[in-house]
């Protein structure tokens, strides 16, 4: 499968996590990514290349702004050069939020104080901001942006777009669980502007995707489907509930299946059937997958418990959609099976 890899994801490491009362070290690490690219050259499955557009000539930008708010995009690019401004001994500290606007304080007012906007901006303490994230950041999105061209072109039936930090919890004005720009929405705009009518985001990775279901959320054209761990126990915690089912012109374009931690491959499997059938039904004619394989069993984080050779039958249930297909890397956080889990999907993939 054509592989879009981003060679800037290096540039984004942070240091350390606020979990469960302490810091700790980051989850999401470089060597993550690493390991696909490995595996992927292993194997063989190629071609492999960075993207082609670099962003150069403000077409990047033009993308980014059609799914983030303007606002929110100028504060990731400038946010570290910020941080460092304040003390310049912030060189070499990681910044992170830790404060928030609870509901009933204003969000309209945008404040000058730079750790006032880190709150007003994100949703949780475990996404550190660092000199390289916005670079990092937005060289990803270029790989999900260029991944669904060539999918759009016809060029490809599918393309993986390799990259960190993820996206899926990334919303259109903040970040959070490790995320700043939501790829997997980038890439379902861009195979609506490619052509699509009718565009499906598949969201397999263990945590809800609670950005792309707010991004599109009142839209009838994009049809957010995920499966995860069920929110009343597990992160993002506050989306991610069985009935919401999309609100305004976006009623019913929303499918939420949270399944309890403990989860196997046979349940599991069966709410991907479930999934599939909607897809079906909504009559997607282009499908974004946005593939976490932190549903291992031996992941650190999280709960469910499939196995590496049940990613091959995930990747031969999800051809059976026979979809155009955008795949963008999410979580997986069990470092030495991540690139053995991640090209078992799309070699299942390919092989059907
Ligand atoms: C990102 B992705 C909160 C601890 C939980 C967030 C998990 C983010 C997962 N401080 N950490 O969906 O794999
Ligand atoms: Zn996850």
């Amino acid at each position: 499968m054509l592989t879009i890899h981003n060679p800037q994801h290096h540039l984004h490491q942070g240091s350390h996590e606020m979990f469960r009362g302490r810091l700790v070290p980051c989850h999401e690490t470089a060597q993550r990514l690493d390991h696909v690219l490995a595996e992927l050259q292993r194997r063989g499955v190629a071609p492999l290349r960075p993207p082609a557009d670099d962003g150069g000539g403000g077409a990047l930008d033009t993308a980014l702004a059609q799914i983030h708010d303007p606002r929110y995009l100028h504060f990731i690019e400038h946010a570290w050069s910020e941080w460092v401004a304040l003390d310049p001994g912030n060189a070499e500290r990681d910044a992170l939020p830790s404060v928030w606007p609870a509901p009933g304080m204003r969000r309209d007012v945008l404040p000058d104080n730079f750790a006032a906007r880190m709150g007003l901006f994100s949703f949780d303490a475990g996404t550190p901001l660092t000199a390289g994230s916005w670079l990092a950041a937005r060289a990803g999105a270029a790989c999900a942006i260029e991944a669904a061209r060539e999918v759009s072109s016809g060029a490809v039936r599918a393309a993986f777009a390799l990259s960190r930090p993820p996206g899926h919890h990334a919303g259109a004005d903040f970040f959070g669980g490790y995320c700043f720009l939501n790829n997997a929405a980038l890439a379902a705009q861009a195979l609506r502007d490619g052509g699509a009518k009718r565009v499906a985001v598949l969201d397999v990775d263990y945590h809800h995707g609670n950005g792309t279901q707010a991004i599109f959320d009142a839209r009838s054209d994009v049809l957010t489907v995920s499966i995860h761990g069920d929110p009343m126990t597990e992160y993002p915690f506050f989306l991610g509930h069985a009935d919401e089912r999309g609100t305004g012109a976006g009623a019913g374009f929303n499918l939420n299946l949270p399944l309890p931690r403990g989860t196997d491959f046979a349940r599991w499997r069966a709410a991907l059937h479930r999934a599939l059938d909607a897809i079906r039904t909504f009559g997607a004619d282009a499908l974004v997958v946005a593939l976490g394989v932190d549903t291992f069993e031996g992941d650190p984080i999280s709960g469910f418990l499939l196995r590496s050779s049940d990613y091959l039958q995930v990747g031969r249930d999800i051809a059976g959609a026979k979809l155009p297909t955008v795949f963008t890397f999410e979580g997986g956080y069990a470092v030495a099976e991540v690139g053995v889990n991640t090209v078992n999907v799309l070699e299942g993939f390919s092989a059907s």
